[in-house]
């Protein structure tokens, strides 16, 4: 599938148009990066199909973008971007990936200083050369080189969420091989961390050559590292290192324990094992010669005298404990979702219509979606003043209208919150300023459904005025939800220095909700923390942050990040049926 690769390009385009201050045509260039990189569909399928007019069919994809997708599709080149290369030779993806520094700043750094990536950078930095450029500052100069090292510490792994829908599908094109017996990933995808190194698949096969056959030949592969019976190595376009196993049915359960890990909890694991007298490894449980154990995973965690254990937990944070003593959580699963509380329209940043979002919400099962468009202090953002904010009120109160006049002419249903009756509630998305007060009045906030606040500015606080920042928000009677707490941006930005027990304290006291932000690149509040507020009695809720209708789907990252956190059903409030969550709103 091209899209991705497409997407990368049209995004960079648009930030060599930020550089060269063009209006408005960098932001067209982008959201169909977000489109592109969201599709399910292949691109070059659209195109095979239905051709450019196809193309001009996606939403947020105008004919001369259409056009330049298909010259990509046809020629795997589009001149416009070498072009734009070619002038400003610089790797633009590479330089903005660092914090803080975008299009404008690289534009300035490759005139002053011809730095053209990272390591030019990095140079100049260390050098001293940025800091007595013109608008810049001994601090800017700082605040590059903590934005390298961070990107240095996260090199090399990839995004959970950006790869997931690949190893779905590798999966799939396995599983259709007749020579495959069981099939599951293995290793970090299988317990979904929000990081990923490489990615481990194992199969039980009698007849693995056909399948390592497969496998090293797949479309996408760049690299074999290994190619054996038993293991393949591969390297796809993307730079994804994918490992293959292929074990007997009989050891298949030991295996996939072993190659899920984490090394830390298969110590543990290993460890009871040699207590009992016996032996554990990726062959099956032995007690002497004899095997006693393997098939499954069940009867290996069965046989060292525990429950099995939901892959997400296995990092040795207490669950070993929990499961030879029958206490495992009942961790949240990934149906118990009901409804989406954060979420983006074109009402400010957002790529849809509220009614397109209410239709994919409706696709995913839901019975309420939270629309909670950006407030007025992000101005870049299209934030909306309270102005805009009651106009937004009017079309959600006359959408909402519309669904229960649906009701009354069906005549089966009185009860305005029987199941089926879908309803949009209007949040939004406030600032919390420096000082903790909101951007929007009261008055605003009031004929809200509820409010979610989050830190936009200033992320480099001390601790202390953060932590106060943060919690003078909670004290505002409208807000219910704090939105990504720590403000991390994996890969990019660190989280911001707060006292998160004083927070929780803060939370519990003032009944306010922490958001578990399931964007890719957010995972914010991280499994750690899940598993701190959920120890105090501290209610989360798993949003989306989407801003186009496809990303609705991020909330199977946000699912897996509260079950790392040992998170259950009850304390994510989006588990609650409407009335219960207006209710819940309310009380607090
Ligand atoms: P990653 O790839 O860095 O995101 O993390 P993992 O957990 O997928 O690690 P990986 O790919 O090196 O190995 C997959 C699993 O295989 C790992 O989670 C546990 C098991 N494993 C690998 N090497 C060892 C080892 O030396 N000792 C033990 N006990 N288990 C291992
Ligand atoms: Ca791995
Ligand atoms: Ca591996």
């Amino acid at each position: 599938m091209k899209n991705q690769e497409l997407a990368q390009i049209l995004y960079e385009i648009g930030e060599f148009l930020e550089m060269e201050e063009v209006a408005f045509k960098p932001y067209a260039y982008q959201k169909a990066a977000i489109v592109l990189d969201a599709l399910e569909q292949d691109v070059a399928d659209i195109y095979k199909s239905g051709g450019l007019k196809a193309l001009e069919k996606i939403p947020g994809v105008g004919k001369s973008i259409a056009k330049k997708i298909e010259e990509y599709l046809k020629t795997g080149k589009i001149r416009y971007y070498e072009k734009l290369k070619k002038k400003m030779p610089v790797k633009i993806d590479e330089l903005t990936a660092v914090e803080g520094i975008g299009p404008k700043t690289v534009k300035d750094l490759y005139n002053h200083l011809r730095i053209k990536d990272l390591q030019d950078l990095k140079k100049a930095a260390e050098q001293h050369k940025i800091r007595s450029l013109p608008g810049f500052q001994e601090k800017t100069e700082q605040n590059i080189l903590q934005g390298i090292a961070f990107l240095e510490k996260s090199k090399g792994r990839f995004l959970l969420g950006e790869i997931l829908p690949q190893v779905k599908e590798i999966l799939q094109q396995l599983k259709t091989l007749k020579e495959v017996r069981q099939i599951s990933v293995a290793g970090s995808v299988r317990r979904m961390k929000e990081t990923i190194g490489d990615v481990d698949i194992l199969v039980s096969s009698e007849n693995p050559q056909a399948i390592m056959d497969f496998f090293v030949l797949m479309p996408g592969v760049v690299k074999v590292w290994a190619k054996g019976p038993t293991r393949s190595s591969i390297r796809t376009t993307q730079g994804l290192d994918i490992d293959l196993r292929v074990v007997q049915e009989q050891s298949y359960g030991s295996a996939l324990q072993y190659f899920t890990g984490s090394k830390e909890h298969n110590i543990i694991t290993r460890r009871l094992a040699i207590e009992k007298g016996l032996k554990l490894n990726e062959y099956g449980v032995f007690r002497g010669k004899k095997m006693i154990a393997g098939k499954t995973e069940k009867d290996v965690y069965k046989i060292l005298g525990m429950d099995w254990i939901p892959p997400e937990l296995r990092e040795n944070q207490g669950e070993i404990e929990a499961a030879l003593k029958n206490k495992l959580p009942k961790i949240i699963g990934f149906n118990d979702i009901k409804g989406d509380l954060h979420c983006h329209s074109h009402w400010s940043d957002g790529n849809n219509t509220i009614e397109e979002m209410v239709e994919a919400a409706k696709t995913m099962g839901y019975e309420y979606l939270g629309i909670s468009d950006h407030t007025k202090f992000l101005r870049i953002n299209n934030g909306l003043d309270e102005k805009r904010l009651s106009q937004q009120r009017k079309e959600i109160d006359k959408l909402n209208f519309q669904f229960s006049r649906e009701r009354v002419s069906d005549r089966t249903v009185r009860d305005p919150f029987s199941p089926g009756l879908f309803r949009i509630l209007q949040g939004a998305e406030t600032n919390i300023l420096n000082d903790g007060s909101i951007d929007i009045s009261d008055e605003a906030l009031k004929k809200l459904d509820y409010a979610l606040a989050g830190v936009h500015s200033n992320f480099k606080m001390p601790k202390e005025k953060m932590t106060e920042r943060i919690i003078k928000a909670m004290k505002n009677p409208y807000i219910k939800i704090i939105a990504h707490p720590f403000g991390r941006v994996l890969k990019k930005r660190d989280e911001y220095q707060c006292d998160f027990d004083k927070i929780l304290r803060a939370a519990k006291q003032f009944g306010i909700i922490l958001e578990i932000n399931a964007q890719p690149r957010r995972l914010d509040l991280n499994d750690k923390n899940i598993k701190r507020a959920k120890e105090i009695g501290v209610k989360m809720v798993i949003n989306t942050d989407a801003h186009h209708k496809d990303h609705l789907k991020f909330m199977e990252l946000g699912i897996a990040q509260a079950r790392r956190g040992w998170a259950e059903k009850k304390d994510i409030i989006n588990t609650n049926s409407l009335e219960k969550l207006l209710k819940f709103f309310k009380s607090n």
